[in-house]
């Protein structure tokens, strides 16, 4: 607990910073349906390394969502490339390569050695070095450490690129991955010229008529199970196509489905246009949702998962409501209030680890 006062100290991340320093071709990718970690941290990492002239080539096999065009550099990354050979890979907030899409991980191989850099959980890490620490809260942290390890001055730009993915993956600060770290690193990135104000504007009060629709429908087919403490929704393919709606509108919706009063797990059902289903797992403490979609494929975080069904929409909805209900705590209250004191250990009040 203590340690997590100072920003992460990674071993391998001096070995990464002579690997970055000795390579003249770089090509830099982070994972697809990219979030703001993902491209705030390339492209902090890319803007920071433009001191040292090599060439770069940046990587999403999704583009770059609309909501994050405003970012410096946006208008470099690219969905795929011509260039043939890169002395070295460096690849972002990715949980395993997989992550980096079908059609880019080719293009990885092609790099003589790879760094991954990561904050997700360590058993899909890859590569020739491995830049990792599952306790930070955002892959931005990671790469904020690397490039004072690198010397490299944090400009406005890749300050804006940084604190976005802090941001984002700390939902402004509010989710349980923050540590004292996270807040010491926003302090600097502030420092360094982050606009706090206009990078959430872009972020969170952009969201397109569209999109707005498309939550209202969702949060109209909220349904819960009879004690409340599973909560769900679901975004039809007709609905989606019949507002225009873009892949990335659904992104944020499940966090209102968490946010229900008493629920523990909150879950999001997208019927996705070849009839399959995509589900967004999302929980507070009690439930590992991480494992329960790996039960249908998936994976993920503790408290943010993933998984997709080939199964219609009801009989989806019931099998992995189900699998939750199964993995929910027994005897356990639903989320306690903040004044409640937590069970066990003398009623100390539960401290974040
Ligand atoms: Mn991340």
């Amino acid at each position: 607990m203590s340690d997590t006062a100072v920003p992460p100290l990674i071993e391998t991340i001096p070995l990464a910073a002579d690997a970055i320093r000795g390579a003249s071709s770089l090509v830099l990718a982070c994972h697809v349906n990219p979030d703001g970690d993902a491209l705030g941290s390339m492209l902090g990492l890319a803007l920071a390394l433009a001191p040292l002239g090599q060439s770069l080539t940046l990587l999403s096999q999704d583009g770059v969502p609309d909501i994050y065009k405003f970012l410096p550099g946006a208008d470099r990354v690219r969905q795929t490339t011509e260039v043939e050979s890169f002395d070295l890979a460096v690849v972002l907030d990715s949980g395993d390569l997989s992550r980096v899409g079908s059609r880019v991980r080719p293009l990885i191989a092609r790099a003589r050695r790879v760094i991954d850099i990561d904050h997700h959980a360590l058993a899909g890490a890859f590569g020739d070095i491995r830049v990792l620490h599952a306790l930070a809260a955002s892959t931005s942290e990671i790469v904020y450490v690397l490039l004072e390890a690198l010397g490299l001055p944090i400009t406005p730009d890749v300050a804006t690129c940084l604190f976005t993915g802090v941001i984002t993956d700390t939902g402004s600060f509010r989710f349980q991955n923050v540590t004292p770290s996270t807040f010491l690193i926003a302090a600097a990135l502030l420092n360094a010229g982050a606009p706090p104000a206009a990078i959430s504007e872009n972020v969170f009060e952009n969201r397109t008529f569209a999109a707005t629709k498309l939550l209202g429908h969702a949060l109209c087919s909220l349904s819960q199970t009879p004690d409340g403490r599973v909560v769900w929704a679901h975004i039809t393919a007709q609905d989606f196509a019949a507002l225009g709606a873009a892949d990335e509108d659904t992104e944020g919706v499940v966090n209102y489905v968490r946010g229900v009063r008493g629920a523990d797990v909150g879950l999001l059902f997208r019927e996705m246009a070849d009839g399959k289903i995509r589900i967004s797992l999302r929980s507070r403490e009690s439930v590992n949702v991480a494992e329960v979609a790996q039960r249908f494929g998936g994976g993920g975080h503790k408290m943010a998962a993933g998984c997709t069904l080939a199964a219609p929409l009801p009989e989806a909805e019931h099998l992995v409501v189900q699998a939750v209900r199964a993995a929910l705590p027994s005897n356990a209250p639903s989320h306690p209030g903040l004044l409640a004191p937590s069970a066990g250990e003398g009623g100390e009040p539960r401290r974040a680890g």
